[in-house]
């Protein structure tokens, strides 16, 4: 597929993702919604990928839903919300979330509605200190959607949560790493560098632990603890089967740095 609305660079077993509409601070259209989705399956079926860096172009990262698109598609066939996110936002979530392999948001700038709800659902989040964040959904009477329900009171607690759901009020970087929302925030001019570095590391990590550790993450957070350590167990049984794992081992014992190749 050829991209309009996104740059997709791959270095070595790092792909970089840029959404790419950067005067509209990279507000989502169906087009960019699409390309994301094959952006990302097409990431989890390349073994040759091992870490996904996602960033916006300019000076945002994502303002959430296009809401021109969204009052022209409207005004063409009626408010038709739950139809058009289970179609797009979702499955994109979904994609990104259960994707076996670690995806890194690299936040330039602004993250609003969905756009919020696509950075948190990245593994590692770095901002750089002109990031913010906000629930805008409020200010235009809708409710959160893309996960935002699901994902923003598991990572910040609902009472911070439920203040930015009912708000809208613009959180900053620094507020965002106080409530655990981010993981660092870097100065602006590196956060490139800083995201290529720990991109780095992941592309030499052993992935399939990494996909293994997701999965049982994502297991744990809906099932009780006996359920998870099940679970887990089952994991394990396959991260122990890998060959990173038999060479994790090797290296230990031969008192040297491992060399993984994802597999
Ligand atoms: O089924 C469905 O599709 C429903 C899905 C809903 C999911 C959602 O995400 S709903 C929430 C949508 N997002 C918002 O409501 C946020 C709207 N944007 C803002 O509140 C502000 O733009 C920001 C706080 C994000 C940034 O403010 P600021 O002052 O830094 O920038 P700005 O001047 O407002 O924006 C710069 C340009 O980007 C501007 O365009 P212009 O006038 O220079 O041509 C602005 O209109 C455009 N822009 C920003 N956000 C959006 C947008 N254009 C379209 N859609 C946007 N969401």
């Amino acid at each position: 597929m050829a991209y309009e609305t996104i740059l997709h660079e791959q270095s070595g077993g790092v792909l970089t993702i840029t959404m790419n509409r950067p005067d509209k601070l990279n507000a989502l259209t169906d087009v960019m919604l699409a390309e994301l989705l094959d952006a990302f399956k097409g990431a989890g079926q390349d073994a040759s990928v091992r870490v996904v860096v996602l960033t916006g172009a300019g000076r945002g990262f994502c303002p959430g839903a296009d809401l021109s698109a969204v009052q022209d598609r409207i005004a063409g066939n009626g408010v038709d919300y739950g139809k058009h996110l289970r179609a797009t936002f979702n499955p994109l979530i979904a994609t990104m979330r259960s994707l076996p392999k670690p995806v890194i948001a690299a936040i330039n700038g602004v993250a609003a509605g969905a756009g919020m709800s696509i950075a948190m659902a990245c593994d590692l989040k770095i901002a750089a200190e002109s990031a913010s964040f906000l629930q805008a959904f409020v200010k235009i009477g809708l409710v959160p959607d893309s996960g935002s329900t699901w994902m923003l009171p598991r990572l910040i607690g609902t009472a911070r949560a439920m203040e930015m759901f009912l708000t809208g009020r613009k959180v900053t970087a620094q507020e965002a790493l106080a409530w655990g929302l981010v993981n660092q925030v870097v100065p602006d001019n590196e956060l490139a560098k800083v995201a290529s570095e720990i991109a780095s590391q992941f592309a030499a990590a052993p992935t399939r632990a990494i996909g293994y550790t997701k999965q049982a993450i994502g297991y744990a957070s809906i099932h009780t603890l006996e359920e998870a350590m099940e679970y887990e167990a089952d994991m394990q049984d396959l991260a122990g089967r890998t060959a990173d794992h038999a060479e994790g081992l090797r290296a230990f014992l031969e008192k040297r740095a491992p060399e993984f190749h994802g597999q």
